[in-house]
């Protein structure tokens, strides 16, 4: 697998600018891809090349101009985005950028929709940024991990649309930012291809809204499926999300305790914890009422294990780099239930908990 994108290698793509200098097309939708992580980069890029090849072959795209908006400051505005595919091919594409404290100043058309692509707990400033610049009828999707960002996003905001998703994309470490290259760089390995569900956020209570952010969804999905992703619509995402997490529970916060790789996970006495966090997480998705996979949450989760073997899961690679880990969004919606069903933390969820106390003194 290549980890690298030699600039000589690279197909570099242009979006809607010819040069720096130029502004934005004034004609088509805008989408805000807000947070320049890993997925937001893969996300970006693939819909970017997808744009472009569309415009290349028909002269006109159904996919929208793209808008990638991170906490710092780029030189210019616009940044390359090197994207390596799982099958170790580059792609490199120029995207229109911009810092999320700059955002109100910029002379752009309103978005048509916006990707809200940070880690859960960056969710509510980067809402602080962007809720002043938009209406309540701008479609909003969340793509954080766990069940923290989306109910209390869905407080502020009532077009709210959620995806859950198991591509995997890692952001090279050698590369993770040059700045003395213009455009400014930004690379992410694609790791493996996955599924993406895309569904409207449960609490909309009137039809009207609820019918605009189902349109919204559906046009979601169509964008992904015309960049080539596997995506489809979900009736039910709020299940969805519980399953992500439910896999996320039971792998994440154990090999960020151990500093181990998802496979290590196969050995013992790691897999015995393994078992005792499926069975904590089944009392709670029980207690919860969310129905289980077709093979249950044990074969799941050891499927995740095998398919994930070699990687450092999301949080490993947080408590790796000192950052703040998501051990609030994927723990917390579970202890939450727990406590909500009458079950005790501690005896019921022990080994949980326990990973649950650790992780959080460890957070920056
Ligand atoms: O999604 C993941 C993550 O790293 O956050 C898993 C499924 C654990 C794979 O690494």
């Amino acid at each position: 697998m290549t980890t690298s994108t030699p600039a000589d290698d690279n197909h570099t793509l242009s979006t809607a600018f010819d040069s720096l200098s130029q502004r934005p097309a004034a004609a088509g939708d805008w989408l805000w891809i807000v947070g320049p992580g890993a997925i937001g980069r893969l996300l970006a890029a693939t819909l970017a090349h997808a744009r472009l090849r569309e415009m290349a072959t028909q002269g006109r795209s159904t996919l929208p101009n793209l808008l990638l908006v991170g906490r710092r400051a780029s030189v210019s505005e616009m940044v390359t985005i090197d994207m390596t595919s799982p099958e170790g091919q580059a792609v490199s594409s120029e995207i229109t950028y911009t810092s999320i404290d700059q955002l109100r100043t910029l002379p752009y058309p309103p978005p048509a929709a916006i990707w809200l692509a940070t880690k859960s707990h960056a969710i509510e400033s980067a809402w602080a940024h962007v809720a002043p610049l938009i209406d309540s009828r701008t479609p909003v999707t969340c793509w954080q991990n766990g069940l923290s960002a989306q109910p209390w996003l869905a407080e502020q905001h009532p077009q709210l649309l959620c995806a859950s998703t198991t591509e995997g994309a890692w952001i090279p470490e050698s590369t993770a930012l040059a700045t003395h290259t213009l455009p400014e760089r930004l690379a992410v390995q694609h790791a493996g291809h996955g599924q993406t569900w895309l569904g409207t956020w449960s609490s909309q209570a009137d039809p009207a809204s609820s019918s605009s952010a189902m349109a919204a969804a559906e046009r979601q999905v169509a964008w992904l499926q015309a960049a080539g992703r596997e995506c489809d619509l979900s009736a039910d995402i709020g299940t969805r999300l519980w399953h992500k997490l439910a896999v996320n529970a039971a792998i994440n916060p154990l090999v960020a305790r151990f500093r181990i790789r998802n496979g290590q996970l196969r050995d013992r006495p790691f897999s015995l914890m393994v078992r005792q966090a499926v069975d904590e997480i089944t009392r709670v998705l029980e207690a919860e009422g969310i129905a289980p996979p077709p093979n249950g949450w044990q074969a799941l989760v050891d499927q995740v294990i095998r398919a994930t073997a070699n990687n450092r899961a999301s949080m490993l690679q947080d408590v790796l780099a000192g950052r703040t880990t998501e051990v609030e969004a994927i723990l917390g919606p579970l202890r939450h239930a727990a406590l909500r069903h009458g079950l005790s933390l501690t005896d019921d969820l022990p080994l949980l908990e326990q990973l649950h106390t650790q992780l959080s003194s460890q957070q920056p």
